[in-house]
């Protein structure tokens, strides 16, 4: 399954109507989509996905953010998709990101950074299982 990734467009980027954009830069970085919802999350279900989290200073402002509207959720294919991924969308936090990143170009600050990108194969696979049925997905 190393050919896959899950990532989210998140809240701040919705809300700015940066859907469009954000999809564009990752087609044009040569990932297919074989899924994709536009939903919003509660505040329990941030505090299931984000739960390696935590113990972390900025969970609660984490959990509060990410429910507060919707979102992008989107499974993604390409060859070493995690890894490229993360290099498209740059570091968490907007400032240190490199020139033509996702986040370099959208982001508001380390917390709002418009995009989630999965850190393993294991974890794309955790997370687009909790946003997409088997039938969502396509082969
Ligand atoms: P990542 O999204 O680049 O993998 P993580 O360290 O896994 O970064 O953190 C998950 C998310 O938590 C980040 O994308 C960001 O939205 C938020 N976050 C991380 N560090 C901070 C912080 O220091 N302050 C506020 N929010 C943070
Ligand atoms: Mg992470």
């Amino acid at each position: 399954m190393s050919n896959k990734t899950f990532m989210m467009i998140k809240p701040d980027a919705v809300e700015r109507g940066l859907i469009g954009d954000i999809l564009k830069d990752i087609t044009d970085a040569g990932f297919k989509i074989i899924a994709l919802k536009l939903t919003q999350i509660s505040i329990n279900e941030a505090q299931t996905f984000y739960s390696v989290h935590k113990e972390r200073p900025f969970f609660n402002e984490l959990t509060s953010y990410m429910s507060r509207s919707p979102i992008v959720a989107a499974f993604l294919e390409k060859d070493n998709a995690v890894s490229d991924f993360r290099k498209l969308i740059g570091d968490t936090d907007p400032s240190t990101a490199d020139e033509g990143t996702i986040r370099k170009k959208y982001a508001i600050s380390k917390g709002e950074n418009s995009v989630h990108g999965s850190d393993s194969d294991d974890n794309a696979l955790i997370e687009a299982s909790f946003h997409f049925s088997g039938r969502e997905i396509l082969s």
